[in-house]
């Protein structure tokens, strides 16, 4: 699949990084399909996360993805591994292997708010934009 769902979350609408972020993404080649700016539900941030239900940072992760809206986004490119190559240009999980040049090596200064999330696969992405766009777009 050629789209990849990739979310500014709530550190980048609060720090005003939504417009670097996209551009980083258009400059390369992307294209946005759908965008929308909403506060995610504890259920849909839950929903999102499920996948580190059991790890101790779950609380906070929902708790700082429902703090205020995030941009939900559908990102197109021109082939399959759209996915992988827009995980490039946001960088490593954790901000001290994150490098420069990456959003999260550029901007993040602690994990637990990186900024960026973007699916890390084929079957992540069709998950999460059924997820956030279950509406279609
Ligand atoms: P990523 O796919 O890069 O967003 O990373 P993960 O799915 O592994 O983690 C999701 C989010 O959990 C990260 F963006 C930040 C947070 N996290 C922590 O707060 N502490 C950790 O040790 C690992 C992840």
């Amino acid at each position: 699949m050629n789209q990849t769902f990739v979310m500014c979350k709530p550190d980048a609408v609060e720090r005003s990084l939504v417009g670097e972020i996209i551009a980083r993404f258009e400059r390369k080649g992307f294209t946005v399909r759908a965008a929308e700016l909403r506060t995610a539900s504890v259920a849909l941030a839950e929903a999102h996360y499920a996948e580190h239900a059991d790890k101790p940072f779950y609380g906070e992760l929902v708790s700082f993805l429902t703090r205020s809206p995030v941009l939900a986004m559908i990102l197109e490119g021109p082939a399959d591994n759209t996915f992988s190559l827009v995980r490039k240009i946001v960088g490593a999980t954790k901000v001290d292997d994150a490098e420069p040049g990456t959003i999260r090596g550029d901007f993040a200064t602690i994990t637990s708010e990186n900024l960026v999330h973007a699916s890390d696969g084929h079957d992540s992405a069709v998950r999460e934009i059924a997820l956030w766009f279950p509406q279609g777009h």
